[in-house]
């Protein structure tokens, strides 16, 4: 029984940033939010075709958020040390931060969107350009064996037929090897109020307490979740086969340690198995809007200039849930080459390159990468000091220096 609980309008495809002769062509759909009575699980109503998404002009570039490299590099290491893997597969790897850490005989990468997996192709590592699902996971079988790591950052909450996905992760993951995820959290967006974590991309928002219900399903057992404050709160869940030992002692790193039972407790305790805790979450958001369009207002009937910092898949969903246009911000500035020069989805704002704005034209900073508030500050330390402010709508709307 699925229960709508939030509307979030029309929207566009989040990171098809767009030239103007393609505005009259954008593509838009409704961004409703459901809540799953039997598994918990919270979802978009209607998916959007993942091919209109993920191709060729797929703009998120991993590498160029250095805080994630370093994140991924030491996830990287964390593993090798801890499970010792001798095959490892990688979902949806994007420009190969985390597999680049791998030996390029013994990885494999899957990525559907052609220019990224071009990039982990042309540095050795075989890749198939592809969606992830059970037919491509028998032909890396016969081709590679069974895989000791499956690792996905990012990626399992993308996909929207969470059978076919863990069913296919199911067939290639060895008998004691580990499946390794991360993904936002539940919990924190719902503390926190960012809502807009939704968009077309993250089919689910997943919490532990629906992971747990799905993946007994497929005899997958969680042994572990670490909280992340990657992402503004993620968490990683890790998986092994019920039965990956049989009757053997299972080894430390393959028993279920407290934080399972930990992370249940606390998404119980604040009610993430009622939908009455999703239509409160709702009302939050319906405030946020509100707040966040007359703050906006305000600044800028006093003839002041507000730029964006970061052209986010996230500022995607609050733009065009609030209707903010190039009226309440001018520009949105992103250090993603592919970005710039281009408009942002939907209510097309200008993006253009950090380095060629000067910070002080500008009164405020509203935060598209709220997420990176103290990579950013700490960055525009000029702007604060000439008297400059951030806006950001997380965890309530608020201007700040
Ligand atoms: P960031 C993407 O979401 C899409 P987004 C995807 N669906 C997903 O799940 C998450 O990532 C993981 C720029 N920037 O990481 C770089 C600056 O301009 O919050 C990026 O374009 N200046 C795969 O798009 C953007 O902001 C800066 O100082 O919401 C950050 O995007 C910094 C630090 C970043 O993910």
């Amino acid at each position: 029984m699925k229960k709508e609980f939030l509307d979030l309008g029309s929207q566009p495809i989040a990171n098809k940033f767009l030239k103007e002769d393609e505005f009259d062509n954008e593509f838009f759909y409704d961004l409703k939010v459901v809540f799953d009575d039997e598994t918990k699980l919270v979802s978009l109503k209607d998916f959007v075709k993942p091919e209109l998404m993920f191709n060729k002009d797929y703009t998120y570039h991993t590498s160029l958020s250095h805080p994630m490299v370093k994140h991924f590099k030491s996830t990287a290491n964390m593993l090798k040390k801890e499970f010792k893997p001798k095959t490892v597969l990688e979902l949806g790897s994007n420009d190969g931060p985390f597999i680049k850490n791998f030996n390029k005989k013994t990885s494999f990468c899957v990525e559907p969107c052609d220019n990224f997996a071009k990039i982990t192709g042309d540095m050795g590592y075989k890749t198939y350009t592809s969606f992830w699902d059970a037919e491509l996971s028998e032909k890396i079988k016969s081709n590679h064996g069974e895989m000791d790591l499956i690792y996905a950052a990012n990626c399992i909450c993308h996909i929207q037929d969470l059978d076919d996905c863990f069913g296919a992760i199911k067939n290639l993951l060895s008998k004691k090897g580990i499946l390794v995820f991360e993904d936002p959290s539940l919990l924190r967006m719902l503390e926190r109020c960012s809502y807009d974590q939704i968009y077309d991309e993250h089919a689910h928002i997943f919490s532990v307490t629906a992971l747990d219900n799905i993946l007994r399903k497929y005899n997958f057992v969680i042994i572990r979740v670490d909280n992340l404050s990657v992402h503004g709160g993620s968490n990683k869940i890790y998986v092994r086969h019920i039965d990956s030992h049989d009757h053997e002692i299972i080894p430390v790193n393959m028993q279920q340690d407290k934080s399972v039972s930990d992370n249940l407790i606390l998404e119980n305790d604040f009610g993430l198995s009622n939908f009455e805790t999703y239509k409160i979450f709702a009302d939050r958001v319906k405030k946020s809007k509100k707040d966040l369009i007359k703050l906006l207002t305000k600044i800028k009937s006093k003839k002041k200039k507000v730029v964006s910092i970061g052209a986010t898949s996230k500022s995607t969903t609050v733009f065009n849930y609030c209707g903010i246009d190039s009226n309440l911000i001018d520009v949105i500035t992103d250090t993603t080459p592919d970005k710039q020069g281009l408009c942002a989805p939907g209510k097309h704002i200008p993006v253009v390159d950090r380095k060629s704005v000067d910070l002080n034209d500008y009164d405020y900073a509203f935060l598209g990468a709220w997420n990176f508030k103290d990579v950013i500050a700490n960055k525009e330390t000029k702007f604060v000091k000439n008297g400059g402010k951030f806006i950001t709508h997380v965890p309530e709307v608020m201007a700040f220096s």
